[in-house]
């Protein structure tokens, strides 16, 4: 598969910010199975988020052009799901719980959902909970769900502090849950330094080899 060329025809509908042809299109290659979902979410959704380029000056239009990419991605990440289910079915249970989410004030949440579809490929029983989550409802669905793992997605760099707040109080009350951190945020090592953590993923990739692991 030409990932290149794939990537620019994907793109070219989002830049017109043609909302049918992006999602037939990208549901397309998955039907005609010439990517699989996990190609599909790392060479063509994410990097159509991360690297956006705005082509106009004006920092009102760039908004909401940024807002429609967002939104026609997130309806190829859901319609994904599907495909997500049929594979899933095929796959040998981790019988391992994850709970995903991004905690108080952090509001980029298309990582996170993608990540907790990922794990549900790789066999884990993952949930998404939400984006910007209060510590409240973090430690409410950990007591009702007694997941193995949690999964935080933090894009923002200020949200650091809120994540170590809530991974401390995660140990206190629950050390037997295993924390994992993941997203832009801790591209600084230095980042991650004061958290209570015990497995940072970098990126998709780095769950299969997770997976790997587990499944040890
Ligand atoms: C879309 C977007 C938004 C949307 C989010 C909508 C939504 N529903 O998610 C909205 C409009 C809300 C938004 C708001 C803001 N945004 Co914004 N946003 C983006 C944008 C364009 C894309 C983010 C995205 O979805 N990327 C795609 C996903 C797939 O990438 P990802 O999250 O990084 O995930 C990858 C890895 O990090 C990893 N991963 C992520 N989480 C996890 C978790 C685990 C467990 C694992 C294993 C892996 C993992 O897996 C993925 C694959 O590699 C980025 C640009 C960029 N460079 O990313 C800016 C960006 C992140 N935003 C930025 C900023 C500044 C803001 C605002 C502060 C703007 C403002 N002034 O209001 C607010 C903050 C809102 C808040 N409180 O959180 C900056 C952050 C800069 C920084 N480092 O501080 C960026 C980088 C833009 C820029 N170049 O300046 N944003």
């Amino acid at each position: 598969m030409d990932y290149k060329k794939t990537y620019e025809q994907f793109l070219s509908y989002l830049k017109k910010e043609d909302k049918k042809q992006s999602v037939l299109y990208a549901l397309s290659l998955l039907d005609q199975e010439k990517l699989t979902i996990e190609e599909l979410y790392e060479q063509l959704l994410a990097p159509s988020l991360i690297f956006f380029e705005c082509d106009v000056d004006d920092e009102n239009v760039c908004i909401w052009k940024e807002h429609t990419r967002t939104s026609i991605i997130r309806t190829i990440i859901e319609a994904s799901y599907p495909y997500i289910i049929k594979r899933k079915d095929q796959i040998k249970s981790l019988q391992k719980r994850v709970v995903v989410l991004t905690p108080s004030f952090e509001y980029h949440e298309i990582g996170a959902i993608m990540v907790s579809h990922l794990m549900l490929l790789q066999g884990f029983d993952a949930v998404y909970i939400g984006a910007n989550t209060p510590k409240q409802d973090i430690i409410s669905a950990l007591r009702a769900y007694h997941p193995d793992y949690i999964a935080l997605s933090v894009t923002n760099p200020y949200n650091i502090v809120v994540t170590q707040q809530i991974c401390d109080e995660i140990k206190r009350f629950f050390p037997e849950i295993k924390i994992i951190l993941g997203g832009q945020a801790f591209q600084d090592q230095a980042a991650m330094d004061k958290i209570q953590y015990d497995h940072f993923l970098a990126d998709f990739k780095a769950i299969k080899t997770f997976a790997d692991e587990v499944r040890k």
